[in-house]
């Protein structure tokens, strides 16, 4: 199976090379750092911890993703795997990740820091979490416990998606279509902890009101189109 990571990050010089450095190799063919102008020696620190680095100029989460696996697309890994540049995440725990997917038994598996983690998540996080999971069981009956970063997906799941969000929303939409398209999901427990340096979304106003408006957004955008009570879908008889 060939793996490839993505990595998006903004100003992550003094994470990344702990991240990269963690990263279990000998599982992993090429790992993507796609660096959003970043101001500090992010693009450096990357290639010097052996990644390949891809510049996105417009900003955003998502518009950052987008860019790295438009680069992978010349010679698609059988898995993409997603992690965060911060150092929140624990990169070793990647072949855990990859599990269900080597035994057949999903094509999108979520790293669930609910249902593995001790620290790190802020109570907006926490808050957010449960709110969105909860939107996502009673709308599609599917049962997550986490919108983490760290996940992994087949590149056929990836290609089916086709995910358009450019920031906060991305992770949300990875789920919300899966769940739609019928993506056999799982989730694994995995660890996290406070960030190195300094946060750019939860810990901070703008991030935290700008991820949960996103997220709220693209949950009702997607949700399936509520019928009237005795009224039946066209064509039925
Ligand atoms: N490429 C890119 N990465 C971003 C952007 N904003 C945040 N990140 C990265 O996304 C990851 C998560 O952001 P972070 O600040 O840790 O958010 P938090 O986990 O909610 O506190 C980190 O690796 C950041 O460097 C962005 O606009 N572009
Ligand atoms: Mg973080």
């Amino acid at each position: 199976m060939i793996v490839d990571v993505v990595i998006p990050a903004l100003d992550e010089e003094q994470a990344l090379p702990r991240v990269l450095g963690a990263i279990p190799r000998p599982v992993v063919r090429r790992v993507v750092v796609a660096d959003n102008g970043s101001r500090d020696k992010t693009a450096e620190v990357a290639r010097a911890g052996g990644a390949q680095v891809v510049h996105e100029p417009e900003r955003g989460y998502g518009a950052a993703c987008l860019r790295a696996l438009a680069h992978l697309a010349d010679d698609p890994p059988d898995v993409v795997v997603f992690l965060d540049g911060d150092y929140s995440d624990h990169p070793e725990e990647l072949p855990a990740l990859l599990e269900p997917i080597a035994r057949g038994e999903a094509e999108l598996v979520i790293g669930s820091r609910t249902r593995g983690a001790r620290g790190g998540l802020t109570p907006q996080q926490k808050v957010g979490n449960a709110i969105a999971c909860a939107a996502l069981r009673s709308l599609y009956g599917v049962h997550y416990t986490d919108l983490g970063p760290f996940r992994a997906i087949t590149w056929e799941a990836l290609q089916r998606l086709r995910l358009q969000d450019r920031n906060y929303g991305w992770t949300v939409e990875m789920q919300i279509k899966a769940a739609q398209l019928g993506v056999a999901s799982a989730e694994v427990p995995v660890s996290y902890r406070d960030r190195i340096g300094r946060s750019k979304v939860s810990g901070t106003l703008r991030g935290t009101l700008g991820a949960s408006a996103k997220i709220l957004w693209l949950l009702a955008k997607y949700a399936p189109p509520v019928r009237k009570r005795g009224s039946r879908p066209k064509g039925s008889p």
